[in-house]
């Protein structure tokens, strides 16, 4: 049995198989959990992004890549790009962010990963609204483990707000 849960944390500081990072289809880092965990995975994740992104070209929105993790003390990183709230329908919006999530754990499960951790997609610079977020991500990484209970031993949503971690541990505890 997979087990859920949600943390208030640094998600660059997290020592589990596999960190996702809420990324933009450019690959070459940014703001926000993106920022954080380039500048401390150090010049290895944007290495392997850029031969991604040369081979493949631009990531699109709903699709994830694995990187190494550089110093970082997570095995790898799953870089995955949200959907820009107001950029398409709501109903759009949430299947690409339940892509997001699926993608990512399909990712984890190639690595022969056991623990993965999620930040909250798009709910940053990407405003998409967090308790439908979060609803979303919920939804989507449980449909995921109802299939696969056993690759997984843990999967971590990481809060960087307190808004956030009360609704993860509200929608977790029911
Ligand atoms: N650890 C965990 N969560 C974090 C951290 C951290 N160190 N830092 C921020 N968060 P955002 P998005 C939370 O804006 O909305 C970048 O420029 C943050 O509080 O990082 O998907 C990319 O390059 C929020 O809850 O990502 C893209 O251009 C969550 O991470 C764009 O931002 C996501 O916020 C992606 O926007």
């Amino acid at each position: 049995m997979t087990r859920l849960e949600a943390i208030e944390a640094d998600i660059t500081t997290l020592a589990v198989d596999v960190i996702v990072n809420a990324a933009n289809t450019s690959l070459m880092g940014g703001g926000g959990v993106d920022g954080a965990i380039h500048r401390a995975g150090g010049p290895d994740i944007r290495k392997d992004c850029m031969a991604i992104v040369e081979r493949d070209g631009p990531l699109p929105t709903g699709r994830a890549v694995i990187t190494k993790a550089g110093k970082m003390p997570a095995g790898h990183v799953v870089h995955t790009v949200g959907p820009v709230w107001g950029t398409v329908g709501e109903q759009e919006a949430v299947a690409l962010l339940a892509s997001c999530y699926r993608s990512s754990l399909d990712l984890a499960r190639d690595a022969s990963a056991a623990s993965i951790a999620f930040p909250n997609i798009s709910t940053g610079i990407y405003h998409f609204p967090k308790p439908l977020a979060a609803e979303t991500a919920i939804k989507a990484v449980s449909a995921w483990v109802d299939d696969d209970p056993v690759t997984l031993e843990s999967v971590t949503f990481v809060c960087f707000d307190r808004e956030n971690l009360v609704l993860y541990r509200d929608l977790l505890r029911v």
